[in-house]
């Protein structure tokens, strides 16, 4: 019932004008605030046209429709604090979108890319999404004209954060928010499943993208830059002692591991009013 209404609501807004790719809900830098006591039921009551974490603009048609992904293990505090600041944001962007958070079942070590190919596997099923949106979940966006769409591309979102002086990681750094399209994703085969742990399948993914010879675009500094929420290094997601050793392999392995071997067991897939929850666990191979 759901996807019929959603196609109804496509069909109306096939026939509206096109929106601006600049909305003019736009507000530039916004104070963000994280309330101690906020609470589901406020974000929920403050976005009653999110269904199933899905939102169209209703007076224009959207330029793209796009997939926001949330790799996710125990950080539900840091899910409510970006949920909330992320629904009013793309309101005001006029993007049609929808948030998937992937969650990574048990206390095995922590595969963000993986559950990223997941995210893109699965949101594929339910919608033929233009664009997709790899996003932390405690990365907050501080200016909406840190546009949520996707270009000729990939895109990385983040040049700057709070706890880094707002400066770019480093040279060639790809990690935290990026954006890629549909085809853009599927020509790179997706990012590797083998990255268990902290670091290193962000710049895998760099040079999945370089080798494709496509080039990756950034929005000023003055507009990309994000709040961190605080927090120290999770249990399960300790630094990769194989990293620099997976990076070296890259060009070699890229068209056997990513989107067309991932493998995952689905446990369950949930509609919350404000995301889809998609539940999974994988074996551990290193
Ligand atoms: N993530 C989870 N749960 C986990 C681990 C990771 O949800 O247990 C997700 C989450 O979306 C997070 C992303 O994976 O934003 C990246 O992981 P991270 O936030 O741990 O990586 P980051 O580079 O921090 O932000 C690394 C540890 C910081 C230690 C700081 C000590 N100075």
């Amino acid at each position: 019932n759901e996807l019929t209404s959603s196609n109804k609501a496509s069909k109306t807004q096939s026939k509206l004008k096109k929106c601006p790719l600049l909305s003019p809900y736009l507000r530039g830098t916004s104070k963000l605030i994280f309330k101690s006591d906020l609470t589901w039921g406020e974000v929920q009551r403050e976005n009653p046209k999110v269904q199933s974490g899905r939102y169209h603009p209703e007076d224009c048609q959207a330029l793209q429709r796009v997939a926001i992904l949330i790799p996710h293990r125990n950080r539900e505090k840091h899910l409510l604090y970006l949920l909330k600041h992320l629904h009013p944001f793309l309101k005001r962007q006029q993007v049609e979108y929808g948030i998937y958070v992937i969650h990574q079942a048990g206390d095995d070590k922590f595969n963000r890319a993986r559950l990223l190919n997941v995210g893109y596997l699965e949101a594929l099923k339910e919608e033929n999404w233009d664009c997709f949106i790899f996003h932390d979940v405690d990365l907050v966006p501080e200016n909406d004209f840190n546009l949520y769409m996707c270009d000729a591309h990939p895109k990385h979102l983040v040049v700057g954060r709070n706890s880094t002086g707002y400066r770019l990681r480093y040279k060639g750094y790809f990690g935290g928010v990026c954006a890629l399209t549909k085809d853009q994703f599927y020509m790179v085969n997706g990012f590797s499943n083998n990255y268990w742990g902290w670091g290193g399948e962000d710049d895998d993914l760099r040079i999945r993208v370089e080798m494709q010879g496509m080039k990756i675009s950034r929005p000023p500094p003055s507009i990309a830059k994000y709040t961190m929420i605080f927090h120290t290094r999770d249990k399960g997601n300790e630094k990769n002692s194989q990293r620099m050793k997976l990076l070296k392999q890259v060009s070699r392995v890229w068209q056997k591991d990513g989107l067309n071997s991932c493998s995952y067991n689905l446990l369950s897939v949930q509609h919350n009013p404000l995301y889809v929850n998609i539940t999974v666990d994988f074996v551990v191979t290193s």
